[in-house]
């Protein structure tokens, strides 16, 4: 029974370690680019970057490609300087450049919304 408990409660820390590690990067993004209540990017939360808010340790092609921004800055802070590096690319390949979804509240790492 204890082990139980014990196995209960090192999973409640996980996931609040989890869950608060990363509202911090989609804090970030929706500061640096002013993004409105209700838009897309804060309907997708965590999925801004990941496959989906369940699937954390894969990345869509926006996370991927902020991803590889902040492993070569060697860091895991997200900074608006390193949001702007990838504010040029399309990573869904949908013909809007990433900084341009990002200000329109729309996802960057998902074609169909754009
Ligand atoms: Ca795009």
């Amino acid at each position: 029974m204890k082990l139980v408990r014990l196995g209960a409660v090192a999973g409640v820390v996980v996931l609040c370690a989890a869950a608060i590690a990363l509202p911090t990067y989609t804090k970030v993004v929706t500061v640096h680019y002013k993004v409105k209540k209700g838009a897309a990017i804060e309907k997708a939360g965590c999925a801004l970057c990941h496959l989906s808010k369940t699937k954390l340790k894969e990345y869509n092609p926006y996370g991927a490609d902020l991803k590889k921004v902040m492993e070569a800055a060697k860091t895991k802070t997200l900074t608006p300087d390193l949001l702007k590096k990838i504010d040029t690319l399309d990573s869904d390949k949908d013909g809007v450049k990433n900084g341009e979804e990002l200000t329109a509240g729309t996802l960057p790492g998902d074609p169909k919304s754009k």
